[in-house]
This record gives C-alpha cells, structure tokens and sequence, in this order.
C-alpha cells in the first residue's frame, strides 16, 4: 500500500529551458524526497529556428547551474546533456523515457512560452496514459486571463492604457492615487541624441567557469551552422550573477537610460540599456523585483523620474502587454499577413554584408552579441523589412533565432505587431515606417554610410528615402484612411509625378538588386 502510495504521488517535473526559476509553482509546490525533476539540452528546441550560439550556450548553461541548485536544495534531477549519445532530441521522447525509468504516474509542467509547445503538451496525456497538469506561469504579472479580461470589449489593445490599469494595481510610482510626477508617461523626454562627452558605463560580463566552458565547446561544435561563435561568451548565468548585471544597471547606467533610449550610435551598442531581458525571459530575474529596485532608484533620488518610468513601462507596461497579447491571438497570430508582404528575407541579415550603415551596423551586434538595442531592431531592421516588403514569418523566425531574449510570446507581437504591421493595426495605431530622417536624427549612423542621407534620388540616395514613398503608394488601399498617416499621404497625393516616377524606379531597381541577391 505504501510503495502503491508512494509511486502514485512521484511526479515527474519537466522544467524549460526558459523556467529557471524556484518558485515556479511545478517545483514550489513538489515534494523533493519524492518527485523527479527532468531538465533535457534536445537537439529540437535548439534547430526549430536556427538559434544564435549565443543564445543556445546561455539556455544550456543557464540549465546546467540552475539543475545544480535543485540538487542542492535535495532534488533528485534527471539531466540530460546535448553531447549525451542517448540524447533522443525531443522534449516528449525524454519526458517518456524519464517516466518509464523512473516509474512517475504523473507528469507536471509549467505553462510554456510558445503556442507549439501548450499544444504538445496538451497531447501528452492521452499519449503517454498518465495524468498530465500544467501549471500556470505565476512569474508574469497579469495572467492571460487579466489580459483576456482587459481586453474584451476594447475596440483597440493599446498597450498606453494597459499600462496604466498596472500601474495602479501594483501600485507602482502612484502617490495618493495619481500617477507620481503628474504624467503617466515621460516618453517625450526619452529621444535625445546621444552626448558623447557622457561616458558608457563598461557592461558587466562573466569569465566562463568549467560548466560553461564544455557548453561552449558543444554548441559550437555541434550548430556551427547557426548564426554567431560561442568564443567570446560571457554572460551571466545564475541568479546570482543577472543580479550583479541588474545591480550594475542600476547604479551606472539608469540615471541615462531615459535621455538617451533611442540613440544610436556608431560601435556602440549597448549604451545605458539595462542588458537584462534575457534573464528575466529565462527566469533568473523575476519581473517585480526589477520594478521595484527600480522605483527605489527614483525614491532614493538616484534616477531621475522619466529614466525609472520609461524603465519600469517596458518591464511592467510593454512586456506583460505583449504576452497577453500574445495568448489572446494565437495561434492565428501566427499568420497574419495584412500588408501581404512576400519578399524573402534578404542574405545580409545572416552576414552584415551591406553599404547601408545602420543595417550593416545592427547585423553585426547581433552576430557578435546575440543582442541589438530596441531601436535597432524596430527603426532599423523591423523598418527595413516593413518598407520593402519582407514576408512577416520570415521576420519572425530571424527574430526568433537571433536573440538571447527571444522567445516567441514577446518576439511575435513585437515583429507582426510592432515592427511589421502584419496584424494590421491590432497592436500599434500606425506602421512604423519611417524614411532615412529618423535614422539620421537619432544616429551618427549616417556620417559612416556609403549612401546620403540627404540625397532622395539616385543611386547613392539613402535607399530609406524612395523605399518610404514606395511603401506608402504600394499600400495605399490598405493604409491610406489611416488618421495617423494622413500627413504622409496628404504629401504623397500633391509630389509631383516626375517625383514620385523616379522614387518608384529606384525602388524598383533596389528590390531587383535584392531579390538577386546583389549586394545593396
Ligand atoms: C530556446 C531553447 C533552446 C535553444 N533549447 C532548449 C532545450 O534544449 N531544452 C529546453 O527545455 N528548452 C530549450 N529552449 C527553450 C524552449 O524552446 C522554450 O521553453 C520554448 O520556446 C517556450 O518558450
Ligand atoms: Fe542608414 Fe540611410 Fe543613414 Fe545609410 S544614409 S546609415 S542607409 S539611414
């Protein structure tokens, strides 16, 4: 009776790669002396999208030290390692072994981060005739059940007022019930060019220690394939270490953060960003204790108030706004095509082989690093595949692949609703589709190009200039009612038709080059 007790109560505990964090439900609420933790390195969740090297080696360290702990704090863990020949290279054919093995009568898993994955699991149970419970992800601050709340009957999801409803429920920056400093928002100050006679704080980075040394030494071997080398990694990968890089932002850099947000600049790609998404998606670093170190920063006067809440807006306002949204629209999220966008993914995203600065510029901290700031990714390479037409699910599987903070709740709505307007308006009131002028604004960029910013015609034109009039008389059936593009369309309407001629020819004869692969 007891062992019959005993086996029925063994759960077996699936943690992701994107779960590292001990008080997720499925392992606060387990019981160590009895129920088995399987964390598995497969060869699917690294190939679906080819993922940076980078960021495969911080998913599989990250795993490594985070399953070491659970053994420290008593845990039985079954580990299973990438190089390991009886890898059988999916999530589901390792939950079945290490059930079998282990004889659990009860499977326990975390609410994924990916549409894919919630419906495999959802399988698991008629197939493997055991219980299978998946538990909520308590680590985000609205469930999808708030967010599914907020949302129904909202004729727009505008992420503005979602904000603000969180603001006042976890009552942060509120003083006697209004928002601290009289606005909700301080965006308007965040748009300064950069200064360069403020110095950039060094970014904090980790030597390797033995654990993630042969990670490294796998991954390249084994996906030397996919974007980017394992050799200069050094990020955090415990706890213990985000916090120092949390800690780090918060004494040197957030003072800054808010000037100077949307800067780009030459070489420099990090600027007074905190670095800290990628721990926070994984789970090293929980939402609200960020916001809250954050707002003490502001409290103690050690950061001014647009910097903290331009901050504290993108961890508590745009990052639980983007997986509601997420959740609430998938999976027809997924296929969304509004502009009917069809070209291919151009080959200098994968290589940073291109004339134009800023692309050539974002590509390549995003080959070195597994990193590019917001606005390279939005206004540079989100607004390069919006203006000429890049098919939304290749955009989304580049995003996906490339970064270390990318998993597709955030990467999706920011691609198909922020930066290419596939979901036709469901997220932004407006593409952003801008011309050369904001990149030459915000940038230094500009200074270092092969191409002129100045010029609008001709072939050593930024070919941001025409791509932009091209875009907007390309999709002028499906943009031009827009309210917030009246400006740009009320312009296109009176150009002079020689004008708008020659802005179409050298978009064609740009797109030409690009879709024959000639260099650009
Ligand atoms: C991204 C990723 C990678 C590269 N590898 C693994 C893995 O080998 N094992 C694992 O459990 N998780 C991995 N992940 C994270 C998952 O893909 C992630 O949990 C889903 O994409 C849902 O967010
Ligand atoms: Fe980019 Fe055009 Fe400036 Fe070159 S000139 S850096 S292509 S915006």
């Amino acid at each position: 009776m007891s062992y019959l007790q005993n086996s029925l109560d063994k759960n077996l505990i699936l943690v992701l790669g994107d779960q590292l964090t001990h008080s997720l439900p499925a392992l606060a609420q387990s019981n160590p002396d009895t129920d088995v933790v399987l964390m598995a390195e497969v060869n699917h969740e690294a190939t679906y999208v080819k993922h940076h090297l980078i960021k495969i080696t911080l998913i599989f360290s990250a795993m490594r030290h985070f399953a070491h702990e659970l053994k420290e704090r008593g845990f039985q863990v079954v580990y299973v390692t990438i190089d390991d020949p009886n890898n059988l290279g999916n999530l589901f054919k390792e939950v079945e072994k290490a059930r079998l093995q282990h004889q659990c009568h009860h499977i326990k898993v975390t609410h994924p981060g990916e549409f894919r994955l919630l419906e495999d699991f959802k399988q698991w149970s008629d197939v493997l005739k055991v219980p299978v419970t998946i538990c909520d992800d308590d680590r985000f601050l609205a469930t999808t059940a708030d967010f599914a709340t907020w949302a129904e009957g909202r004729k727009q999801l505008r992420m503005e007022y979602f904000y603000r409803d969180m603001r006042r429920r976890y009552h942060i920056l509120i003083e006697d019930s209004k928002p601290v400093g009289g606005k909700w928002n301080y965006d308007q100050q965040n748009r300064k060019q950069f200064d360069p006679t403020i110095a950039i704080p060094e970014r904090t980075s980790f030597i390797p220690n033995e654990i993630t040394r042969a990670v490294m030494n796998a991954v390249q071997k084994l996906y030397s394939a996919h974007m980017g080398s394992t050799d200069a990694f050094n990020l955090a990968v415990t706890r213990e270490q985000a916090l120092i890089v949390l800690d780090e932002f918060l004494e040197t850099r957030l003072s800054n953060f808010g000037d100077f947000q949307d800067s780009l600049v030459q070489d420099e790609h990090y600027l007074f960003h905190s670095h800290i998404s990628a721990y926070l998606n994984i789970g090293l670093l929980l939402p609200m204790e960020v916001i809250l170190a954050a707002e003490q920063m502001y409290q103690k006067g050690k950061a001014p108030l647009n910097a903290v809440e331009g901050f504290i807006r993108q961890v508590l306002g745009w990052r639980e706004y983007v997986r509601g949204l997420y959740w609430l629209k998938m999976p027809e999220y997924a296929s969304e095509n509004y502009l009917n966008a069809q070209r291919k993914l151009p080959n200098f995203y994968w290589t940073a082989q291109t004339d134009m600065n800023c692309l050539s510029q974002s590509v390549s901290t995003t080959i070195d690093n597994a990193y590019a700031h917001h606005i390279q990714r939005l206004m540079v390479l989100g607004n390069f595949a919006l203006l000429t037409g890049i098919h939304p699910k290749e955009v989304n599987e580049w995003f996906l692949a490339v970064y270390t903070d990318a998993f597709e709740w955030v990467e999706m709505p920011n691609v198909s609703g922020m930066a290419t307007f596939a979901d036709g308006g469901v997220m932004a009131s407006k593409p952003y589709a801008s011309s050369g002028a904001y990149i030459h604004k915000m940038s230094n960029y500009c200074q270092h190009c092969h191409y002129n910013v100045k010029e609008k015609q001709g072939a050593t034109a930024c070919p941001f200039n025409y791509l932009y009039w091209d875009f907007l008389h390309r999709n002028g059936a499906r943009l031009a009612n827009n309210p917030r593009l009246a400006m740009p369309y009320r312009t296109l309407s009176r150009m002079a038709q020689d004008k708008l001629d020659q802005h179409l020819k050298d978009s064609q004869i740009f797109l030409a080059k690009l879709d024959n692969n000639e260099p650009v």
